[in-house]
């Protein structure tokens, strides 16, 4: 256990900071469907969606929580769906998934697209051979069926294909120990698995041994809590976890635009995965930058960034018309990724001949 804060390596979070008690049971489960997944041949991704909350005591009353309500994920998890890849969704638990985003409560109350028939009988039927005999009398507002039947088409036909596996984390504790089972599952697929990491999450933490077990109590007036950094994880998962072969895509958020370009290209070249898409919280909808490598070479061949009149990142943007509601920026940003996957994969296969 490290003295002083900010001193965990990942390594050591992992021996002092405790498992969530669902991790084996979710591990199982993952690793069967990656089972089935390589069976058929697919790619699969791995999408991280939401945001992580940081408990301030053992007993949770308070926590820190990180800004995201898992549109980004969400989103592009039904791309990545409709491109032919199964999808991992590792979500925080009640933040958007895939097809139900669509009808979330807040702004699209599914409620308000059902109607109940003129002259339906409003007593639930008391017949228990025919238990569906008030559902039989609800239906859809005309004008919202044809959005409903596509979404639900989409739904049913993922289902039907086994390709969408959900799994739900709260704290930045139950998510670092997911991600590094999940990806340690997903790394058997070689250069067929992408990570896509669009959670958002802290960059501090309470451990465990610092906890208060109790409600902290309020009467010494002011607050003051020392926290930890969280490890920086995307080191072990780039060469340990995923054995350096996974095509993997890190989101950096900022809210000053100047930062934005600067601060993706320090995670590059700190990590050496594939790419770093910036995002700016107020145009995050219409617009996000991807840094990646200007040339081929993988990372670990490039030495130190010493030339700094030639730049070795290329920077490319992604933006759409903010007014088109019709639009999804995510659309673009998976067909660019399934695109880059592909180079990934046909350049692996070409090295190995
Ligand atoms: O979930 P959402 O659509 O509201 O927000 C998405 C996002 C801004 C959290 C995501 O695009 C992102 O940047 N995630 C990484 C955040 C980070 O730097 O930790």
């Amino acid at each position: 256990m490290p003295q002083s804060p900010s001193l965990f390596s990942a390594d050591s979070y992992f021996s002092t900071q405790p498992p969530p008690s669902g991790l084996e049971h979710d591990i199982s489960g993952v690793k069967e469907f990656v089972r089935r997944q390589k069976e058929k041949g697919r790619n699969v991704v791995l999408v991280t969606s939401g945001g992580t909350t940081v408990p301030l005591e053992l007993n949770v009353v308070r926590f820190l929580d990180n800004f995201s309500a898992g549109t980004r994920g969400a989103t592009s998890a039904e791309y990545f769906l409709k491109a032919g890849y199964a999808v991992i969704f590792m979500h925080r638990q009640f933040s958007l998934q895939p097809f139900s985003r669509h009808y979330s409560h807040s702004t699209n109350p599914f409620l308000d697209f059902l109607e109940i028939e003129p002259g339906t009988n409003m007593q639930p039927s008391s017949d228990v051979s025919d238990p569906g005999s008030m559902s039989s009398q609800i239906c859809v507002t005309p004008n919202k069926r044809k959005d409903l039947l596509e979404v639900l088409t989409a739904y049913k036909a993922v289902h039907a294909a086994g390709t969408l596996h959900t799994l739900t984390f709260v704290t930045v504790n139950d998510y670092l120990w997911l991600l590094r089972a999940v990806s340690q599952e997903l790394s058997v697929l070689k250069r067929k698995a992408m990570y896509y990491l669009a959670a958002a999450v802290s960059d501090f933490f309470l451990p465990r041994q610092k906890m208060s077990e109790h409600k902290i109590q309020s009467g010494k007036g002011s607050l003051h809590i020392e926290m930890d950094q969280v490890p920086k994880i995307l080191k072990p998962m780039v060469d340990d976890w995923t054995g350096k072969d996974g095509f993997i895509v890190s989101f950096k958020l900022e809210t000053d635009p100047a930062l934005l370009v600067p601060k993706a290209q320090i995670s590059l070249e700190r990590y050496g995965h594939q790419v770093v898409i910036g995002n700016d919280l107020n145009r995050r909808k219409y617009e996000v930058v991807f840094i990646s490598w200007k040339d081929a070479l993988p990372p670990s061949s490039k030495g130190p960034n010493s030339d700094l009149s030639n730049p070795r990142y290329a920077e490319s943007w992604l933006k759409i018309d903010p007014h088109d509601h019709n639009k999804e920026i995510e659309e673009d940003i998976v067909a660019e990724l399934v695109k880059r996957h592909k180079i990934w994969i046909t350049g692996a296969e070409a090295s190995t001949k």
